[in-house]
């Protein structure tokens, strides 16, 4: 698969916290910082984002009492997911995993910022309303396709990908750049979504050839 000049490299959330040894730790989550490098020179456009949560976030668990990591709560957008404490502000656990290396990184895009929703999408937040401003990014820049790499990719890799389509944007997922979290079948119900969609899913060796 060729990339072209209207194509950008989405990497989503390759954070202490989402990586082995953090709060939220994705399995293996740290191998794909490899795969991410070696596609990156493919690329003339790389956008990254943070996961960016203030203390006490409204999809922490220890913002409702009574309720565990993992369970559900109906917030005033849906349902929501609760989660340990993670990538909070300023937080060793926020920031990128020290072995992840791309200076030429265009934008660096925080989400998940505002204290009553999450943003598991780089596009949207939970809502499905509120914009983070990457949409307006790329069609400035007249990117048309996105490519998904990092963690996780049944929410926040997945999420975005979605929305890519929603937007009319083409999305193609690099699978073997990503790491699930898989809890209570979310790898096959976002799979079923992807189809859906248009999502395309492809392993990194497509573009290296
Ligand atoms: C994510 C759960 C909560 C992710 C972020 O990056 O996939 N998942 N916050
Ligand atoms: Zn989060």
């Amino acid at each position: 698969m060729q990339i072209t000049k209207q194509d950008a490299l989405l990497v989503i959330d390759v954070q202490n916290d989402f990586c082995p040894g953090g709060a939220l730790a994705v399995a293996d989550g740290d191998a794909v910082i490899d795969v991410i490098h070696r596609v990156a020179s493919k690329f003339e456009h790389i956008v990254l984002t943070q996961d960016w949560h203030p203390a006490g976030h409204a999809s922490f668990a220890c913002a409702h009492p009574g309720k565990q990591p993992f369970e559900q709560v109906e917030l005033s957008y849906g349902m929501q997911t609760l989660w340990p404490d993670h990538c909070i502000q300023g937080s060793k656990g926020a920031e990128f995993h020290p072995a992840l290396h791309l200076p030429e990184a265009e934008i660096i895009l925080r989400k998940g910022f505002s204290p009553h929703i999450d943003s598991y999408s780089a596009f949207f937040e939970n809502d499905l309303v509120t914009s983070t401003g990457l949409a307006d990014y790329l069609r400035d820049q007249n990117l048309t396709r996105v490519f998904l790499a990092g963690l996780a990719y049944d929410y926040c890799v997945g999420f975005s990908a979605l929305d890519a389509r929603r937007l009319g944007l083409q999305a193609v997922i690099l699978r073997d750049a990503c790491r699930a979290i898989d809890l209570d079948g979310s790898v096959a119900k976002i799979e079923a979504q992807f189809a859906q969609a248009g999502v395309a899913l492809i392993e990194s060796a497509a573009l290296l050839g």
